[in-house]
Protein backbone atom coordinates (compact mmCIF):
# COMPACT_ATOMS: atom_id res chain seq x y z
CA UNK A 1 0.00 0.00 0.00
CA UNK A 2 1.80 3.02 -1.08
CA UNK A 3 1.99 6.06 2.19
CA UNK A 4 3.85 8.30 -0.29
CA UNK A 5 1.15 10.85 -0.74
CA UNK A 6 1.84 13.51 1.69
CA UNK A 7 -1.80 14.30 1.91
CA UNK A 8 -2.96 11.06 2.33
CA UNK A 9 -0.20 10.42 5.39
CA UNK A 10 -1.38 13.69 6.62
CA UNK A 11 -5.35 12.18 6.62
CA UNK A 12 -3.87 8.47 8.23
CA UNK A 13 -2.46 10.55 10.79
CA UNK A 14 -5.30 12.28 11.61
CA UNK A 15 -7.57 9.81 11.54
CA UNK A 16 -5.26 7.82 14.46
CA UNK A 17 -5.15 10.73 16.75
CA UNK A 18 -8.68 11.06 16.42
CA UNK A 19 -9.18 6.86 17.31
CA UNK A 20 -6.62 7.62 19.92
CA UNK A 21 -9.23 10.62 21.64
CA UNK A 22 -12.31 8.38 20.81
CA UNK A 23 -10.74 5.16 23.18
CA UNK A 24 -8.85 7.80 25.49
CA UNK A 25 -11.74 9.81 26.84
CA UNK A 26 -14.26 6.77 28.17
CA UNK A 27 -11.45 5.91 30.49
CA UNK A 28 -11.13 9.77 31.49
CA UNK A 29 -14.39 9.97 32.49
CA UNK A 30 -14.90 7.05 34.25
CA UNK A 31 -11.80 7.85 36.52
CA UNK A 32 -13.32 11.37 37.37
CA UNK A 33 -16.64 9.76 38.30
CA UNK A 34 -15.25 7.03 40.04
CA UNK A 35 -14.32 8.09 43.99
CA UNK A 36 -11.82 5.60 45.11
CA UNK A 37 -10.58 4.42 48.49
CA UNK A 38 -7.36 2.75 49.49
CA UNK A 39 -6.68 0.82 51.82
CA UNK A 40 -2.88 0.47 52.50
CA UNK A 41 -0.50 -0.20 55.51
CA UNK A 42 -3.05 0.37 58.31
CA UNK A 43 -4.36 3.34 57.07
CA UNK A 44 -7.36 4.61 54.60
CA UNK A 45 -6.82 7.17 52.01
CA UNK A 46 -8.66 9.46 51.85
CA UNK A 47 -9.99 8.75 55.50
CA UNK A 48 -12.37 11.15 54.93
CA UNK A 49 -14.16 11.30 51.46
CA UNK A 50 -17.20 13.77 50.05
CA UNK A 51 -19.60 12.56 47.81
CA UNK A 52 -22.14 14.18 46.16
CA UNK A 53 -25.97 13.90 48.05
CA UNK A 54 -28.76 12.44 46.45
CA UNK A 55 -26.13 10.66 44.07
CA UNK A 56 -25.84 6.97 43.04
CA UNK A 57 -22.40 6.13 43.14
CA UNK A 58 -20.05 3.20 41.87
CA UNK A 59 -17.40 3.53 44.84
CA UNK A 60 -13.61 1.81 43.68
CA UNK A 61 -12.20 -0.11 46.98
CA UNK A 62 -8.67 -0.84 46.74
CA UNK A 63 -6.54 -2.82 48.67
CA UNK A 64 -2.44 -1.80 48.12
CA UNK A 65 -1.30 -3.79 51.69
CA UNK A 66 -0.34 -7.43 51.83
CA UNK A 67 -3.50 -8.88 53.50
CA UNK A 68 -7.12 -8.74 52.85
CA UNK A 69 -9.27 -6.16 54.28
CA UNK A 70 -13.09 -5.94 55.10
CA UNK A 71 -14.40 -2.61 54.55
CA UNK A 72 -17.76 -2.98 56.27
CA UNK A 73 -20.58 0.02 56.81
CA UNK A 74 -23.36 -0.40 59.06
CA UNK A 75 -24.79 2.98 58.15
CA UNK A 76 -24.24 2.06 53.97
CA UNK A 77 -25.17 -1.80 54.97
CA UNK A 78 -22.72 -2.62 53.16
CA UNK A 79 -19.59 -5.43 53.89
CA UNK A 80 -17.11 -6.88 51.38
CA UNK A 81 -13.94 -8.60 51.40
CA UNK A 82 -10.85 -6.80 49.34
CA UNK A 83 -7.96 -8.97 48.94
CA UNK A 84 -4.84 -7.82 48.53
CA UNK A 85 -3.63 -6.04 45.22
CA UNK A 86 -7.63 -6.15 44.03
CA UNK A 87 -10.21 -3.68 43.40
CA UNK A 88 -13.68 -4.26 44.08
CA UNK A 89 -16.98 -1.83 42.69
CA UNK A 90 -19.43 -0.84 46.07
CA UNK A 91 -22.11 0.31 44.37
CA UNK A 92 -23.75 3.47 46.83
CA UNK A 93 -27.55 4.33 46.65
CA UNK A 94 -28.24 8.13 46.12
CA UNK A 95 -27.65 9.12 49.59
CA UNK A 96 -29.40 11.50 51.90
CA UNK A 97 -26.95 14.32 53.29
CA UNK A 98 -24.77 13.28 56.39
CA UNK A 99 -21.84 11.47 57.43
CA UNK A 100 -21.41 7.43 57.06
CA UNK A 101 -18.52 5.61 58.80
CA UNK A 102 -16.70 2.59 57.56
CA UNK A 103 -14.10 0.58 58.92
CA UNK A 104 -11.61 -2.06 58.19
CA UNK A 105 -13.39 -5.02 59.82
CA UNK A 106 -10.29 -7.35 59.80
CA UNK A 107 -8.62 -4.65 61.30
CA UNK A 108 -10.02 -4.78 64.88
CA UNK A 109 -11.37 -1.13 64.90
CA UNK A 110 -7.94 0.23 64.04
CA UNK A 111 -8.89 1.52 60.11
CA UNK A 112 -11.56 3.68 60.04
CA UNK A 113 -13.04 6.62 57.90
CA UNK A 114 -15.50 8.06 56.87
CA UNK A 115 -17.84 9.21 53.56
CA UNK A 116 -19.49 12.38 53.49
CA UNK A 117 -22.39 13.13 51.75
CA UNK A 118 -23.59 17.05 51.07
CU1 LIG B 1 -17.47 -7.78 59.00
Amino acid sequence: MPFNNPSRIAATAIVSVALLAAFAAPSARAADNSPQLRFQAGAVEPASLTLPANTAVKLQVTNSGDSAVEFESFELHRERVVQPGQTITVYLPALPPGTYPFFDDFSHGAVKGQIVSR
